[in-house]
């Protein structure tokens, strides 16, 4: 039982007006509920002899928060709590943009609603708003401030009405909260430059390279390419800081309670605007310590849990995604243990899913991601997974070399199988993928690139290959298939509806060009979308595809994420198959076929899972039942089935 159950119990019992003194017994009623482990979460990152006047500014700041959100969203908050695990809902379907890429800004975005709306999309992941450094950026994660909108994108009054259209639709926004790092033109790296101490406290500063050198011995590099190194020098302030991503991006002193009780007050500030979902950027990296790639530190999980608890005491209807683009198990990790299972975060990435499916594609073989899938550690009823094919970022190839090395392949080769398979080292590739990162030393690197380029679109538009084109458009369908069945919410990447092509214009850009993620960050294409209905195009097939699977998903209530998923060993090595709700009426059967030749499964085994009847089986995407001529079920290559009881 988490303390968002516990909160949910609290609030049953609410008066019919909870506006009227309600709310505010019910904010105390909140901190009684999580104060025990508040309490020994913040005295465990802050020692309580030296910590306890910090604790109770903590005390005064979550009441102080509380009152500074509207009747409005603490209503929701109501609303929201009593929807038990509302994000679990199969009814949500999300798609992530760049505003000023997608429509300008924010009054732009507005007008593109409808779009949102006739294609089902309920769940907007809209990209950095926030006031950045003018030059290079890192597509906004170089935060300038946490609370003002960049004016590129419009003001708060914007912001407001759009959020507040969003409520009235139904719509669920997600905005990031960049906890990591500030940008060197944030007001506390402008006071530490100039000197002030204490806010060279609130950064990770050193005198000389001794202590950074020391770190340097077991830290990882983010970005070797254009980033070597782990700490920039500052001749302003003659010290060393730590910046772990670009120089411009100063790491988190959260060793330093002021740090956490500032930033937890920008976060709720930024829930105040009207998010529903907080994504915690980078959160892997939170706490740092010599010796460990300071990544994924137990210091780390009781700080994220500590923002969750505090978070929920002023705001229980929003709720944290975890950016963790971190090996499998540790992923999990992020929805809490032990006392904390199920009080930190509600959703995290499926980057397991998302790499594995990468690698069927390039192998034809899902070996892999089975073995992958089924020793993923079970999650807390309470989480579920943003699942995702594409988005801004690279793939980073985050599968465990252990389960590589048990198929018998040697992980170091596989690995760079996979770099020249989708970044045009092996000429019978379909894939126009662009390194990324890529060290020639050790052979390290990620890829990027659209999902339309990575699967072949590309190429085969360029070389007129009517059958690549095919190809491409099935294995779109087919990977989009598969996360739109799978528990927790899909994410469409702006330009993946209509199968957008790479977009190399950022090699043009003095401060874009050394970042090939950009190559997958293209303007959204109006033109191809307002010929959608009229033409028969690659983009109308892929369109109409997505959102026929988007509706499909909507009515089935078995693809609610309930647990209730299980990973089938089908016989054929190229075949993925799970089954949604097993044993029930109402459950689902996926199968996809990764493979460039038709593939076969044992209509026998179908039919004793029930999916096969009187010689036929009823696949829901294409809404026709089809007869099976043979004892095997035939998939055409890169075919996806949705089977329904028959
Ligand atoms: C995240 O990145 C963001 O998604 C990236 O766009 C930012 O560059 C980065 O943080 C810094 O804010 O934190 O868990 O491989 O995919 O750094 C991993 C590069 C992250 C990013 C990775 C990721």
């Amino acid at each position: 039982m988490n303390q968002a159950s516990i909160h949910r119990a609290l609030q049953g019992s609410l008066e019919k007006d909870p506006t009227k003194g309600g709310l505010e017994r019910l904010f105390e009623k909140r901190l009684a509920a999580n104060y025990t482990l508040l309490q020994q979460l913040f005295f465990a990152l802050y020692p309580e002899s030296g910590h306890r006047d910090a604790f109770l500014r903590l005390q005064k700041k979550l009441h102080t928060l509380f009152r500074t959100r509207s009747n409005e969203l603490k209503l929701q908050d109501l609303r929201r709590l009593g929807e038990e695990n509302w994000y679990q809902s199969e009814s949500w379907v999300g798609m992530q943009l760049y505003v000023d890429r997608f429509s300008g800004n924010l009054r732009g975005l507005e007008e593109k609603l409808p779009y949102f709306e006739k294609l089902g999309v309920n769940f907007l992941h809209l990209m950095p708003l926030n006031t950045r450094p003018q030059g290079p950026n890192d597509g906004g994660y170089a935060v300038s401030s946490y609370t003002e909108i960049d004016p590129a994108f419009g003001n708060d009054g914007d912001l407001g009405r759009l959020t507040s259209k969003f409520r009235e639709k139904g719509i669920c926004l997600m905005l990031d909260f960049v906890v990591n790092h500030t940008s060197d033109e944030f007001p506390w790296a402008e006071r530490a430059r100039k000197g002030e101490a204490e806010y060279q406290a609130y950064y990770h500063t050193f005198p000389d390279r001794s202590i950074p050198d020391q770190y340097e011995e077991s830290l990882p590099e983010i970005f070797p390419e254009t980033a070597p190194g782990n700490f920039t020098y500052i001749p302003e302030m003659d010290r060393w800081v730590m910046t772990v991503f670009n120089p411009y991006q100063w790491d988190l002193n959260y060793t330093n309670p002021n740090v956490f009780l500032s930033m937890l007050e920008n976060l709720v500030l930024l829930a105040n605007k009207g998010v529903d979902v907080v994504r915690f950027d980078a959160l892997a990296f939170l706490w740092k310590k010599i010796g460990t790639d300071s990544q994924n530190l137990p210091e780390a999980h009781r700080l994220v849990s500590l923002f969750r608890l505090c978070l929920q005491v002023v705001a229980p209807g929003v709720i944290i995604l975890a950016e963790a683009i971190v090996a499998p198990d540790e992923i999990v990790r992020y929805f809490g243990e032990g006392p904390l299972k199920g009080n930190e975060c509600e959703i995290a990435y499926n980057a397991t899913l998302m790499a594995c499916l990468w690698n069927s594609v390039a192998t034809r073989k899902t070996l892999l991601l089975n073995r992958s899938l089924r020793s993923l550690p079970p999650k807390p009823d309470s989480c579920t997974w943003i699942n995702y094919i594409r988005c801004h970022d690279d793939i980073g190839l985050g599968f465990e070399n252990a389960h590589i090395a048990a198929l018998g392949w040697d992980p170091g080769m596989h690995r760079r199988f996979l770099l020249d398979y989708f970044c045009q080292r092996l000429d019978w590739s379909p894939a126009k993928g662009v390194a990324f990162m890529y060290n020639p030393l050790t052979g390290d690197g990620r890829i990027t690139g659209s999902t339309a380029s990575l699967l072949g679109l590309e190429k085969a538009l360029e070389y007129k290959d009517p059958q690549g084109v095919r190809d491409a458009i099935s294995k779109i369908m087919m990977l989009y298939g598969i996360i739109f069945a799978s528990p927790g919410i899909p994410l469409v990447y702006a330009g993946d509806e209509i199968g957008m092509l790479n977009d190399y214009s950022y090699a043009r850009d003095p401060d874009k060009l050394d970042d090939s993620r950009w190559v997958n960050r293209p303007v959204h294409d109006w033109e191809t979308v307002a010929g959608l209905e009229a033409r028969d195009t690659p983009a109308s097939e892929i369109y109409r595809g997505i959102r026929n699977l988007v509706s499909l998903r909507r009515k089935l209530p078995v693809l609610a994420d309930q647990d209730n998923t299980l990973v089938h060993e089908s016989g054929n090595d190229h075949l993925f198959v799970f089954e949604r709700g097993a044993g029930g009426a109402d459950s689902l059967l996926v199968i996809a076929n990764f493979d460039a030749h038709p593939q076969v499964v044992n209509a026998s085994w179908l039919s004793a899972l029930g999916y096969v009847g009187k010689g036929a089986y009823r696949n829901l995407i294409s809404g026709a039942s089809k007869s099976i001529r043979s004892g095997l079920l035939e998939l055409a290559p890169f075919e996806l089935l949705w089977l329904a009881k028959v």
